[in-house]
């Protein structure tokens, strides 16, 4: 028998068990090995056969690492397909998460029992595939084609209650998985309960399945993988037989499997999973966080708060005077409120979180017993290395002491204090209580417990943390920073800021670098723009039309008119007419003649600096692999996942075209248009970004 899949005999039920840790993911072994027990049971004389999976979780799904190369045998579907085609009677118990091809193998089964904790979904759009061994056949005749489309397009994960009220499964059980699928296939058994095919139910009804299809493109903003299950689905509706409708989904599982979506969405999945592993960190154990305190109370500081109070950390937050502290503890408990309103904490919650868990005071020695401190107050050096002098008078020994700085030397900072070794990086995007990345930066004294602390910080406020080292902008920003001004750059020579933003809006980013700016406020980027400009480079080309609306006193959405104009109530804004006029005239006054961009040109140029400043950040060993840098844009900058990141999508459009590119441009200004060294490298050596990552 397989090692995957043990088998045993229980009187008349032959109980087949999982166990391919950590996930019970259906490898070729496990497909194997169930197939043997289903074939085995069968001859064997057994009435009933029992589906488990040993450790924490029945099948979670197919192994993804199997995907992209040659299938083989036996195959998930007709795997299913054989289960359900057995003459006994098959029953799971599920138990963890029964996941994608898990909760096949579980609908192919003839009865379904589950524990109260159990979690089911089919999550495959979010890996760019749909479900692909019957799922968007069965679980419609099961559960009604509304809530099969539903479920199938979101990727949900559902409970077990949800789950029985769907009829997707039969009874919820507290218990062991083993023993209560024991129990349940031997009363089916004494009951004589027929064999009950889910593929031999009739097909579930009608829906617009037209507007289901629209509707997904739109939400999925360039994803294509749920509005093709939404076709899927309608195929168990329309098709001739259940025989047909499976055809039909193999044939559009095929279709996505081999699409460029699904390589960067499972460059996504596993990338987000590595992130956090880094041969530094092996065997170092972190110090212990058991409070936190926090530097300035505006929005970053107070934002901060609220994540580590959510994730059960008491916060003692220091402000300079006694408005600031009721500003903060407001802007706090707006926060938490708003946690509230969607359902993540109760009112019990609440109170406890702003009445006991927020200490919001002026003076530093309320500082006395945190562990850990993040200062996140004016982006100064003078400021912040007067903050960190005081921190290192009234931090006990052993305190990690972070910055959330997100352009200054954190070695210098470091410097302030006797003790620099416990000084680190952690930078959270706003609403840091909603942003899910935080960049983790190492200073050059930085010791690895401290590091590792912050990496324990960050999984315990749920994000994705990156390790970064110093630079200007760290990884993050000094891309932004790249791309933007490539996008202004465009608009100088000719497209409008409209175009530009449109373009990057229909490649999948929520937003385009102008809308950012009007949301973020122009006025931040023009501080650091005049901060910039003493030591700007004069071979730097110069757009002026960005300053020329800030001295106008328009600065975005704060001041309701930037490069769009923002109406009371309205969501969005329409384009500021005076935004053209200001072009022209510093297109004027630098003597260019504009011309047109076809969209492919804008987005070319916008993807290409992106990659090449990412490249820079990764040659320059800023980011320890490709995959860092792609995790940083996916989570903090809105790079739809889709692309799996400006890396990974660099790979998959060709490194080479991309490098000539970058040529072409540089032909026309060849300070900006640097190429990166890597670049350069990867191309003679007809390598890739992803070898990079696997050989990190
Ligand atoms: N295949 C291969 N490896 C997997 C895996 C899978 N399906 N799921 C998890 N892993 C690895 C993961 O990379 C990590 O490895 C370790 O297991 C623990 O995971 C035909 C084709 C199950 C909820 O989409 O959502 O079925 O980093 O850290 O937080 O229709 O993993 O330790 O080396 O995430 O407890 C559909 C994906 C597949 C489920 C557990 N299934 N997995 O979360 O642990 S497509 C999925 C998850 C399919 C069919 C189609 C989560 C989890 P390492 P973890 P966790």
């Amino acid at each position: 028998m397989s090692e995957a899949i043990a088998y045993e005999r229980v009187g008349e039920i032959a109980v087949l068990k999982a166990q391919n840790p950590p996930v019970n993911a259906l490898g070729i072994d496990v497909r194997k090995g169930l197939l043997a027990g289903i074939e085995r049971a069968e001859s064997e004389g057994a009435r009933a056969i029992l589906i488990y999976g040993d450790g924490r979780t029945y099948f979670s799904g197919a192994d993804i690492r199997e995907f992209g190369k040659p299938p083989q045998d036996p195959y998930l579907p007709d795997l299913c397909s054989r289960i359900e085609a057995s003459p006994l009677i098959v029953v799971s118990s599920m138990h963890g998460t029964a996941l994608g091809g898990g909760l096949e193998v579980a609908l192919s089964s003839h009865y379904r029992i589950a524990v109260p904790a159990a979690k089911m979904g089919l999550p495959e759009v979010n890996l760019g595939i749909l479900p692909g061994a019957g799922g968007t056949q069965r679980l419609p005749r099961l559960a009604g084609s509304e809530a099969a489309l539903e479920m199938i397009t979101t990727g949900r994960h559902i409970g077990a209650a949800e789950a029985l009220d769907k009829r997707i499964i039969d009874r919820i059980e507290a218990g062991e998985p083993r023993e209560i699928g024991l129990a349940y296939a031997q009363e089916l058994l004494d009951a004589g309960a027929p064999r009950r095919a889910v593929g031999e139910m009739p097909a579930p009804g009608m829906v617009d399945f037209d507007a289901a299809h629209k509707a997904a493109l739109k939400k999925g903003r360039g994803q294509l993988s749920p509005a093709a299950a939404v076709r899927a689905v309608q195929a168990a509706a329309e098709a001739e037989d259940f025989g047909a409708g499976l055809k039909r989904e193999r044939e559009l599982f095929q279709e996505l499997m081999a699409s460029p979506q699904r390589q960067g969405l499972v460059h996504a999945f596993f990338s987000e999973r590595a992130v956090g592993k880094l041969p530094e960190l092996a065997g170092i154990a972190p110090r212990e966080v058991a409070s936190m305190g926090v530097i300035g109370g505006g929005t970053m500081g107070a934002g901060i708060a609220t994540a580590a109070l959510l994730a059960g950390l008491p916060v003692v937050l220091i402000e300079m005077t006694d408005a600031g502290v009721a500003a903060a503890r407001g802007r706090i408990e707006g926060n938490l409120k708003g946690a509230l309103m969607r359902g993540k904490i109760t009112q019990t919650q609440y109170g406890q979180l702003t009445g006991e868990a927020l200490t919001v005071a002026t003076d530093y020695a309320a500082l006395g017993q945190v562990d850990l401190v993040v200062e996140a107050v004016f982006e100064d050096m003078g400021v912040k290395r007067e903050v960190f002098g005081k921190l290192d008078s009234h931090c006990k020994p052993g305190v990690v002491l972070a910055t959330n700085t997100s352009y200054l030397d954190v070695d210098d900072i470091a410097a302030a204090t006797s003790r620099p070794g416990d000084v680190i990086g952690l930078h959270f995007f706003s609403p840091a209580h909603v942003m899910k990345l935080l960049e983790i930066v190492v200073a050059a004294q930085t010791t690895p417990e401290v590091l590792a602390t912050g990496f324990a910080l960050g999984k315990r406020l749920k994000k994705v943390a990156v390790r970064s080292g110093i630079c200007d902008g760290f990884i993050g920003n000094r891309i932004m920073n790249t791309y933007r001004k490539a996008a202004e750059y465009v608009v100088l020579d000719g497209a409008s800021p409209y175009q530009v933003d449109k373009v990057v809006t229909d490649f999948g980013f929520p937003m385009g670098p102008f809308a950012m700016g009007d949301l973020a406020g122009l006025d931040i980027n023009w501080a650091a723009r005049k901060r910039r400009a003493p030591t700007r480079d004069p071979r730097e080309r110069v757009p002026r039309f960005y300053e020329m609306l800030c001295e106008g006193g328009d600065f975005g959405q704060k001041t309701g008119k930037g490069f769009y104009i923002y109406e009371d109530g309205k969501r969005g804004g329409v384009p500021n007419p005076q935004v053209a006029e200001l072009i022209a005239e510093d297109q004027e006054q630098q003597g260019i003649t504009p011309r047109a961009f076809s969209d492919a040109e804008v987005l070319r140029r916008y993807m290409c600096a992106m990659v090449n400043e990412a490249a820079k950040v990764v040659g320059e060993g800023i980011a320890r692999r490709p995959l860092d840098v792609d995790m940083v844009m996916l989570f903090g900058f809105g790079f739809p996942r889709f692309w799996g990141g400006p890396l990974k999508w660099a790979d998959l459009q060709g490194l080479e075209g991309i490098l000539a590119d970058i040529h072409s441009y540089a032909a026309e200004d060849g300070f900006f248009w640097q190429p990166a060294p890597l670049l350069d490298k990867l191309v003679s050596e007809g390598r890739s970004f992803e070898i990079l990552n696997q050989s990190a």
